[in-house]
Parts: C-alpha cells; sequence; structure tokens
C-alpha cells in the first residue's frame, strides 16, 4: 500500500451555530464532498484508509501552550451564547461543542499520517480534516484554525521518529502565520508558504507575510514568504513559484520529510482565493514535491472552499501520490509579469541564506517567451476587478474539468518496456509490460527503406517494437515507455515523425548521452524542441 488516506466521520460534526459570513464557509460538506469524489473516482479504495485518532494532551503541547488547551477542552460544555462569545475573542473563529473533538481528531490524523509514512507503511498520504490549522498559534485560534495540525506534526516527527530536517510546504491560499510563528527561529524546519498579500491588503493583513520576512536568528533563511499582490494567479504562476524559488531551496534544505499544508483556496472557483489555478495543477506540485524526501509526503487539508474545485483538486492530489502520471495543464504557460515580481523579491530576500538561488544573482531571467499557443484555449483573464464576464469564464472553465477528468483516463499500463537481446532476457517486475513485437511488418518495412541503419535485423524487430510501443502511447493504453535499439537516431527519426502524424502536437527530445549520429529533427523545427 502506497498512499495512506487519514479521515474520521465524526469531524464533520463541527458547524456554525449562529449567522457568520466571515465563518460560513467552514461547514461540514467540505468534508463530506471530498471524501465522496474519492468514492466516485474509485481512488478512496486505493488507498491504505486509516482512522484518525486523537491527539493526546501531550500531543497538543509539543506545539500550544497547556492553559490554551484546557480553555479548548472547556468549550465542550459551553452553552451557544458562551461559544459564540469566546469565539468573538479570536479572529475569524467559531466554536462548537463538538470543536475540541474534531480538533484533536485533525491534529491525531496528521500524527496518524507521520507514523504511517515514517514507519514505512505507507510511502505518503494525505489527512483530510477540520478543522484546518495552519493560522493557529501557541496560545491563540485564528482563520477557522483551533490546533496547528501540521505544526504538531513536524514537532512529533522530530521527537518521535528522529527526523531532523522537515519542508512544510503552505500552497493554501492565506499565510499560515501560526506555522511561521511556530518555527521561525529553528532552522530544522523550513516553512514555505505562497499567499494572497496585495500588498498587505488583504487577510490577516500582516506585514510579516511580505517576502522580506526570512525568519529569526538562526532561523533566518527558513522562513520563505511568497506574496502574491494580485488576485487571478494560475497554473504558470504555480509552477514557476515551485520551479524558481521552493524547488531550489528545498534541494539545498534536503529534508527528510515533507509535510504540506493543502489548502485549496488557492484553486480556481475559490471565494476567498480568487486565483486560477486548475486542479490538475496540484498533481504536478504534488508530483514536484515527490522528488524530495524519498517521496516522503504528507499532506494535510488546509482551506478550500468551493466544494467542487476543492473535491477535485484534492483527487488530483491523491492520483499524484498514488503515482499517476499529472493530466497536462491547459491554458497559457506563461506567468503574469506581477507573478514574476513577487518570485523576483523573494529570491533577492532568500539569496543571501541559499546558494542555489545565486545562480542568475536574484534576477532571473525568466524567459518571457512563449510556447507556441496553436490548439491551447483561450487563457482565462486573470485578476483584475471581478467582472460578470470573467465569472461566467471562472464558471465554465469549471464546469469543463469534470469532462476533462474522465478524458485524461489514466492508461492501464504504467510502463512498457520494448528490449533488444541481449536485454531481452532480463527478468521484469510484474507490473512492466514486455513490449512485444506487434506492429503491422509492412509499417516498419516502409520506414526501414527508408533508413539504411533499420534494414539491419536487430534493430527491424526493435523498431517493430517501438512504433508499437508509440501506438500504445498515443491510444492512451500506455502512460510511458523504454526501449533498446542498435540504430537510436534513425529509430528516433521514424518515432518522431509517426508521433507527429498520430496526432502529437509538440514534441520534446532530449538526449542523454551520445546517440550513433546526430539524429536529424529539422524536418519540423515549429514542433520539436531538443
Ligand atoms: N475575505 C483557512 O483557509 N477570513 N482560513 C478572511 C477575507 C478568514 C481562512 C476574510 C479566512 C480564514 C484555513
Ligand atoms: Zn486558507
Amino acid at each position: 500500500m502506497r498512499t495512506a488516506l487519514v479521515y474520521h466521520e465524526e469531524m464533520t460534526a463541527a458547524r456554525l451555530l449562529w449567522d457568520d459570513p466571515e465563518c460560513e464557509i467552514e461547514r461540514p460538506e467540505r468534508l463530506t464532498a471530498a471524501v465522496e469524489r474519492l468514492q466516485q473516482g474509485g481512488l478512496e479504495q486505493r488507498c491504505l484508509q486509516l482512522a484518525a485518532r486523537e491527539a493526546s494532551e501531550a500531543e497538543l503541547g509539543l506545539v500550544h501552550s497547556p492553559e490554551y488547551v484546557s480553555l479548548m477542552r472547556g468549550t465542550q460544555a459551553l452553552s451557544t451564547e458562551e461559544l459564540q462569545a469566546l469565539s468573538g475573542q479570536y479572529d475569524a473563529v467559531y466554536f462548537h461543542p463538538s470543536t475540541f473533538h474534531c480538533a484533536r481528531l485533525a491534529a491525531g490524523a496528521a500524527l496518524q499520517l507521520v507514523d504511517a509514512v515514517l514507519t514505512g507503511t505507507a510511502h505518503n498520504g494525505l489527512a483530510l480534516v477540520r478543522p484546518p490549522g495552519h493560522h493557529s498559534q501557541r496560545a491563540a485560534a485564528n482563520g477557522f484554525c483551533v490546533f496547528n495540525n501540521v505544526a504538531i506534526a513536524a514537532r512529533y516527527a522530530q521527537k518521535r521518529h528522529g527526523v531532523h530536517r522537515i519542508l512544510i510546504v503552505d500552497w493554501d491560499v492565506h499565510h499560515g502565520q501560526g506555522i511561521q510563528y511556530i518555527f521561525e527561529d529553528d532552522p530544522s524546519v523550513l516553512y514555505f508558504s505562497w499567499h494572497r498579500y496585495e500588498h498587505g491588503r488583504f487577510w490577516p493583513y500582516l506585514r510579516e507575510s511580505d517576502a522580506d520576512a526570512v525568519g529569526l536568528g538562526p532561523g533566518r533563511g527558513f522562513t520563505v514568504n511568497l506574496p502574491w499582490n494580485q488576485v487571478g494567479m494560475g497554473n504558470a504562476d504555480y509552477m514557476a513559484a515551485f520551479l524558481h524559488v521552493l524547488l531550489p531551496v528545498a534541494f539545498e534544505f534536503d529534508p527528510e520529510l515533507v509535510l504540506v499544508s493543502a489548502g485549496f483556496d488557492s484553486a480556481i472557483g475559490d471565494p476567498e482565493g480568487q486565483m486560477q489555478a486548475t486542479p490538475e495543477c496540484f498533481a504536478h506540485l504534488t508530483q514536484l514535491l515527490q522528488v524530495l524526501a524519498g517521496g516522503r509526503v504528507c499532506a494535510v487539508l488546509e482551506g478550500g472552499y468551493h466544494l467542487e474545485s476543492l473535491s477535485q483538486s484534492v483527487c488530483m492530489v491523491v492520483k499524484a501520490l498514488l503515482g499517476d502520471p499529472a493530466p497536462p495543464l491547459l491554458g497559457p504557460m506563461v506567468p503574469q509579469h506581477s507573478a514574476l515580481e513577487s518570485i523576483q523579491s523573494v529570491r533577492a530576500a532568500q539569496a543571501p541564506h541559499w546558494t542555489s538561488l545565486w545562480q542568475q544573482g536574484s534576477t532571473p531571467t525568466l524567459s518571457l517567451s512563449t510556447c507556441s499557443p496553436e490548439r491551447r484555449p483561450s487563457p482565462v483573464s486573470p485578476g483584475g476587478p471581478k467582472c460578470k464576464a470573467a465569472e461566467a469564464q471562472t464558471s465554465a472553465v469549471l464546469s469543463s474539468l469534470l469532462d476533462r477528468l474522465h478524458l485524461c483516463a489514466t492508461p492501464p499500463v504504467r510502463t512498457a518496456i520494448a528490449l533488444t537481446a541481449p536485454a531481452a532476457a532480463m527478468v521484469l517486475p510484474p507490473d512492466i509490460l514486455r513490449q512485444e513485437e506487434s506492429a503491422p511488418r509492412e509499417e516498419t518495412q516502409a520506414w526501414a527503406r527508408l533508413h539504411e541503419a533499420l534494414t539491419q535485423d536487430t534493430a527491424f524487430t526493435a523498431l517493430g517494437k517501438v512504433l508499437h510501443l508509440l501506438n500504445g502511447i498515443l491510444d492512451g493504453q500506455v502512460s510511458s515507455g523504454i526501449a533498446t535499439t542498435p540504430a537510436a537516431a534513425s529509430t528516433l527519426e521514424v518515432v518522431l515523425r509517426q508521433g507527429l502524424s498520430h496526432g502529437a502536437q509538440r514534441v520534446f527530445c532530449v538526449a542523454l548521452g551520445q546517440l550513433d549520429r546526430p539524429p536529424d529533427l529539422a524536418n519540423d523545427g515549429r514542433r520539436v524542441g531538443s
């Protein structure tokens, strides 16, 4: 079992008991919608399902003060009026008689996930929890958060499992200031957060959410804030943030465990975030994180208030954790000017602390040139004032998402392998398809006649297998494959032509090491990158 899914239905018990427009979005249906979608997609059954346990008070004490834990324990016995009065003591918080139980389950779920991953029971996983955690502080509830689930899990991983370096990736659209405060002077926990900031004019309105807040004392450089100063950030902006900020720093940090504060209010359709990234983007973000810490990635739900967008994004994360290939990202893959400014400012602020950011000085030459936009859908209008047209476009994009989920079905075969002798005698793992030579001989012969090198027996046989493999990939039957051949350049040229004439729009060739001769890729320079 690769991927753990930690959940408990009792976390749906807490709900808002009075009128409060700010808090009403944090409702039980967030969890039920996400779980139902996981079931519908057949994803829940592919996971190791674990029932959440309550965190003990000692475990809560890894992050929170005893007085605060006692105060929260006391909420179980309060009347509605008393609960409302206590809620008013905090910013954007509501309590329910079941809140303490739910919040202990939420923290406990994160701990159980960490246990499963660090004992090897699972490779990675997701905890579906509420209330969320990343705004919660040592002695304060904040922003719907009661206990800081991810912060507790980080301290627990260190104390209980002896993990040294932990990376926390907070892709929720709000700044997890609670996590920042808890680890701000601690170099053993690297905290990365991007968040809607709008030059300080968005909640929680903190100066310390800006890019120049990098941590304190020995923790300098171990807080990485990427403030978005406009709404409407999309797939290209999120990918650029990971590729140009998070991943360079994370590789240099070399974490032993990755915790994700996985909020989906940063996805399209969310009323809080007003961003444009589509659910598939979260599959890509998850995939990128899996290259770190030996793939030990534990995601814990934070925000996410558009039920459809939330549910689809959760499915994308689970699919990526299970190892399914990420669906292609649609829309123009060009970062916005404002995103590049934000990326540049955090690189500048962090450059003194991370050698990997020196490379291009603190001013990355992020290319503004574009990939060929033909056959890509028209861009969703980014940011700007909310208008009817933009909203209509957003909901049009959203309603097409479900269709695309079906179109992007995962191929039944993950990896096919086409080998020539003597490698063909190799014993293969059971989940790898041995590609047989069953392409139409005539087609192979026609190709081979054009290339002297391919008339040779082993090369001819190999070409037949490779063409068959390629057809499997183009038909959606096979995800990826590997092949051997004594005539690599000629085979590559044939495969390239075949791919381009059978539906591939753009092909990227990467050569590692040397081919028998330089292949001729110039036949269609518009579509072949190398
Ligand atoms: N329109 C989480 O996502 N209200 N908490 C902000 C701005 C508080 C969000 C109001 C939002 C709290 C976990
Ligand atoms: Zn949030």
